[in-house]
């Protein structure tokens, strides 16, 4: 089935919040923001004039100013502290855009600069740390070391990432008569249902959150935009008039948090063909703020043996606080740095023993039944079966690269491998649960509500597929309405891959209580063979039209509208041991990628990817495949173009699409998608989650480009990042440099 929202996307008519009709006396706001990484706020003001309603600062936030969703520890307004250029000082409420942008270019600002801090392990050694260091161990590595007959040493720096997403941060909040409804462009309305209320000191209940869809999320709208919707609200309260705040491009890119960049310190050892052990620690760049640095640390910290077989592993993790932007969830949430590090090791290791490194890789991968660090068993683990049934795609490539190098001086072309092992449920435990609301309507019709916001994934289309195939029914007779928080309450954040799942298995739980009380009226003795077919209702031998038996329902008075619930079975975590089973399952899969470099440029282009990859039963391949080449292209771009630059003032250099370059069509790969389909309990309908797992294929593409260099010229990287061409061209002809 087609992306439900595929027709409307393609002839303009999707809705986001700036699409939305605007109510007559709409008040536009923007955010006055800091222009230093450091120091202290004495005074700002801005000149008088008619189109300036009101310039909001701290003192006017009636509730808290305190926000965060894990630890409150950022002020929505600041006081006095100021930590990053791009935090938030005040608000200029106006009667329109212009006026707002005019006001802030003569707002004054009166300050104290003092020196920040952008380098995650000058904030270590400052002990600025948040949260408590993290460390897992795994065997022994310090008894293991003597046993190895070859041990390599060194250090990775892990690239940031700017999220965006075509939408940038959007709200619009509307005074109601006992409160607000705010539409947000957000990945967790209950989130931002929460921070209000902690601003404005009123209950949950005063506050209607809805989200029709997103111009894509990735993660920066997971917990970032809560912040704008806070903002606008503030100003609907201030005011008593509808308030928008549509952040613009530049303003987003500067004031928002990206994907952490970390530098990862690692030791690993090997003997013969096994590694035997591997060390690191992370030092993950937080940002000013705690954000969810301390969930994606985590996830880091699950993810830090990737697919390998580590028998002694031992990681630390330290979440450093700087002067930068708050970083923040962005898909794969801390797994890609940890998995890139680790795949750098090997890299190093392989390459210094003289392995080939595609068959030392295969010799170490997990199988079912080898325990993670954090003592769950692997199960469920398809990486043999995908490097089976890629042998033949992956000699063609070979094949092509052979006859390719044998005839050609100055362009080299460079093959890679890599697997994907991904833990699939929110690492936070209690966050895997989802609410759904099912109304079949008395002419048949019927709507669903979950707590699933749709950002381009497809999420609504896969559920309307569910409560197809589960009532038998056209897809016109079913409708997914926009996220609201008061039809499903308490929304998880559609994040994690899980929002499917979670989501998914909590309509079906709806549709089972209605389909239930439906058979019992039909057949209150239960003494009847039931079934749902094609619009029909087959009893016994009749066959009753669906809508027919809808009618009856209601006449009868049955009630034909559920809640449904779903919680993950069987995940737990026990902190202190770091000890547990945090995920349902694993979803895995093997990407190739063959690039071909121009060296007397450095200029490079990827020719083919072949992905084998694990979507259990195939609820809807093609967004599977949707999936699986937008977080190929997103995990290209982190490794090989996109160069996220600050000065070590704290400012984002790459403050604009010409200085922040990213993937486009031309960029990529001919791509071919082969699915395994194993069975899988925990998913939806045998389903896998598939939304970040395939954004670690990227990471195939950086060491193509690497082994091709090295046809060229053997020598040792030092793993630059992002492989620009400029940085293939230094690193091959003035390597001292670099
Ligand atoms: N968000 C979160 C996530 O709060 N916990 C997670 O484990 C997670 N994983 C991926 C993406 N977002
Ligand atoms: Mo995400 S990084 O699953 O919002």
């Amino acid at each position: 089935m087609r992306n439900v929202d595929s027709t409307l996307h393609v002839s303009g008519k999707s809705k986001y919040v700036d699409d939305i009709h605007e109510i007559e006396g709409t008040l536009y706001a923007i955010p006055v923001y800091s222009p230093i990484a450091k120091g202290k706020l004495l005074s700002l003001s801005a000149d008088d004039e008619p189109d300036l309603i009101h310039l909001i600062t701290a003192k006017d936030i009636p509730g808290e100013n305190q926000i965060g969703g894990v630890i409150q520890d950022q002020e929505l307004l600041v006081e006095e502290t100021i930590l990053y250029i791009g935090q938030t000082m005040a608000i200029i409420l106006a009667r329109n855009e212009e006026a707002a942008k005019r006001i802030r270019k003569n707002i004054k600002i009166e300050y104290i600069q003092e020196e920040a801090i952008t380098d995650p392990r000058v904030a270590f050694k400052k002990d600025e740390i948040i949260g408590k260091p993290r460390k897992f161990v795994k065997g022994n590595v310090e008894s293991t070391w003597s046993f190895c007959d070859l041990i390599i040493e060194g250090e990775v720096h892990i690239p940031g990432q700017e999220h965006l997403y075509l939408e940038t941060q959007s709200s619009y909040a509307l005074p109601t008569e006992n409160g607000y409804k705010i539409y947000s462009s957000t990945q967790s309305p209950t989130s931002v249902q929460t921070e209000i209320s902690n601003i404005l000191g009123i209950p949950m209940h005063h506050i209607e959150v809805d989200v029709q869809r997103l111009g894509g999320g990735f993660g920066g709208k997971e917990e970032q935009a809560s912040i704008f919707a806070c903002m606008a609200t503030l100003g609907a309260y201030i005011s008593k008039k509808p308030v928008k705040l549509i952040l613009d491009r530049h303003d987003d890119l500067l004031m928002t948090g990206k994907r952490h960049p970390y530098v990862a310190e690692y030791k690993i050892g090997k003997k013969d063909r096994k590694i035997l052990a591997y060390e690191v620690i992370f030092y993950q760049d937080a940002g000013a703020v705690t954000d969810l640095s301390l969930a994606v640390l985590e996830r880091s910290m699950f993810h830090f043996t990737s697919s390998y077989h580590i028998p002694n592993g031992k990681a630390t993790g330290y979440s450093c606080r700087t002067n930068l932007p708050p970083n923040t969830a962005f898909r794969g949430f801390g797994g890609p740095q940890a998995m890139f590090a680790l795949e750098v090791a090997i890299d190093n290791l392989a390459n210094r023993a003289g392995f080939n490194t595609i068959e030392f890789q295969k010799e170490n991968l997990i199988n079912d039944g080898y325990e993670f660090p954090y003592g769950q068993i692997a199960k469920g683990i398809e990486l043999q079966k995908a490097v089976a049934q890629s042998k033949e795609s992956m000699l063609k490539l070979l094949n092509e690269l052979t006859t390719f190098n044998s005839s050609n001086r100055y362009q080299k072309m460079g093959l890679a491998m890599f697997p994907v092992t991904f833990g699939i449920s929110f690492s936070t435990t209690f966050l895997n649960q989802a609410g759904a609301l099912v109304h079949i309507y008395k002419d048949g019709s019927i709507g669903v509500s979950t707590g699933a916001v749709e950002m381009g994934q497809g999420v609504n289309t896969r559920i309307l597929q569910t409560v197809k195939q589960f009532f038998y029914l056209p897809k016109e007779l079913i409708r997914i309405e926009s996220t609201n928080t008061t039809r499903v309450i308490n929304t998880s954040p559609s994040a994690a891959s899980s929002t499917h799942d979670l989501n998914g298995k909590a309509t079906l739980n709806a549709c089972e209580q209605i389909r239930d009380r439906i058979f019992k009226f039909l057949d209150p003795k239960g003494s009847k063979d039931i079934r749902l077919e094609n619009k029909f209702f087959i009893i016994d031998d009749e066959k009753i039209p669906w809508n027919d038996v809808i009618r009856d329902c209601y006449m009868n008075r049955i009630d034909l509208s559920a809640h449904g619930y779903y919680s993950t079975p069987s995940i737990k975590y026990n902190l202190d041991r770091e000890n547990g089973h945090p995920f349902a399952y694993y979803t895995t899969g093997i990407a190739y990628v063959l690039a071909k470099v121009d060296i007397a440029r450095g200029t490079y282009s990827l020719e083919r990817c072949h992905i084998v990859h694990d979507s259990g039963k195939l609820l809807n391949n093609k967004l599977d495949i949707g999936q699986i080449e937008g977080g190929l292209a997103q995990g290209l771009g982190w490794l090989l173009l996109e160069d996220l630059k600050y000065s070590d003032k704290g400012e984002l250099i790459s403050n604009s699409l010409s200085t922040y370059k990213v993937p486009d069509i031309h960029f990529m790969p001919e791509t071919e998608i082969e699915f395994i389909g194993s069975d899988n309990p925990l998913g939806l309908m045998g389903s896998k989650a598939v939304g970040e797992p395939p954004f670690m294929y990227g990471i195939a593409g950086y060491f193509a480009i690497l082994n091709a260099m090295r046809c060229f010229k053997k020598m040792n990287f030092k793993y630059p990042v992002p492989l620009t061409p400029e940085n293939i061209f230094m690193s091959l002809f003035a390597p001292s440099k670099m």
